[in-house]
């Protein structure tokens, strides 16, 4: 049988945790390749992990290789060759933006740190934690020894999250749907782009033949839908947020669909007026590990400013937590 993949996962004991860690260890991600857990928690936290480690072996599930769990990033990263950043600092009352990016800046500089000193030479990192894309910009800044394209923010929920509208709106499977771009950053300002979407192998804006759908429904029921879930749950999306993680995770690892893409931010080579450096989600093909962005497309007037916008709040961003120091 084939070596366990070893997948760290942080924040473990949260909502998140608490449902991507039972995917995980059900095969969502490897299918029958087996997996080794590394969950990494903070202190406080590490006693509620360990009754989800206890749920976790009442499981039994057969794909299950080996779990540890600690607060010592040196010690849970070691040797993995997967690492999913889902825990970070929420904004508490009274925080300022300031507050929220030096307190997250503080993890992301350790976490990347340890995944340089002993991280598998493969390792594929993912942050999910908020704020996400400028988190993995600090994670690959402090670890200059891993390649900047092994990080990648999550936008695959907002990519999903799209794909469902659109399938909504028109009636179509979201089967059906494809090349779906999510833009910029995972925050209000992402631009999720209908022009070069298809239905049915249809242009979805054409189908839709709607702008004002599209500008002022569709944009912000993508965008805003984290709050309308707060709104209606009383917490913020965990299982769908887990979902996109996987998802992101096992078309990096295994490949993306033919004839498809899929939205991951990653570093960005200045590729459709986007700042080089930034970590900004854009159209990908994925192939054994390695992501390239889908080049080429032609981009309108409407979706440009769009994009202009989201792209300048990461600058943004990025000049805050070099203020800081933390990059
Ligand atoms: P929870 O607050 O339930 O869990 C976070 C966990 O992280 C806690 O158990 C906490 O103890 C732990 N943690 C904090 N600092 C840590 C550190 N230094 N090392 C290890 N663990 C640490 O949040 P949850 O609902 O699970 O959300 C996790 C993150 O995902 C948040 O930042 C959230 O904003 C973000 N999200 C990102 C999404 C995306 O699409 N990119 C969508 C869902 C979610 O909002």
């Amino acid at each position: 049988t084939e070596k366990p993949l070893k997948v760290a996962v942080t924040g473990a004991a949260g909502q998140i945790g608490y449902s991507l860690l039972f995917r995980l260890a059900s095969g969502a991600l490897t299918g029958d390749r087996p997996v080794e857990l590394r969950l990494l928690e903070i202190e406080p936290a590490l006693k509620t992990l360990e009754g989800v480690v206890m749920e976790l072996d009442d499981c039994a599930f057969p794909g299950l290789a080996g779990i540890e769990i600690g607060s010592e990033a040196e010690t849970i990263f070691d040797g993995v060759n997967l690492a999913l950043l889902v825990g970070a600092r929420p904004r508490g009352p009274g925080m300022e933006r300031g507050d929220l990016l030096e307190a997250n800046g503080a993890i992301f500089t350790a976490q990347g740190k340890a995944l340089n000193s002993v991280a598998a030479d493969d390792v594929r990192i993912g942050v999910t934690g908020n704020p996400a894309n400028t988190n993995a910009l600090i994670a690959l800044k402090n670890a200059p020894d891993i390649p900047a394209e092994r990080f990648s923010a999550l936008t695959r929920l907002d990519h999903n999250r799209a794909i469902s509208q659109l399938a909504a709106k028109t009636g179509a499977p979201v089967t059906d749907i494809t090349k779906m771009t999510i833009w910029g950053n995972h925050s209000a300002t992402q631009y999720p782009d209908l022009f070069r979407a298809e239905v049915g192998g249809r242009n979805a804006a054409e189908v839709v033949g709607d702008q004002e759908w599209l500008e002022n429904t569709f944009i912000p029921t993508v965008a805003k839908r984290g709050a309308a879930i707060i709104e209606a749950r009383g917490s913020s999306s965990a299982a769908s947020a887990a979902s996109a993680t996987i998802d992101a995770a096992r078309d990096w690892l295994y490949g993306s669909a033919a004839g498809d893409w899929v939205s991951m931010a990653v570093v960005s080579d200045g590729s459709y007026g986007v700042p080089e450096g930034l970590v900004s989600s854009f159209p990908v093909t994925t192939r054994d590990g390695d992501w390239t962005i889908v080049e080429g497309l032609e981009i309108d007037d409407f979706s440009r400013g769009r994009i202009d916008a989201s792209t300048a709040e990461l600058a943004d961003e990025r000049d805050a937590v070099t203020q800081l120091g933390l990059i």
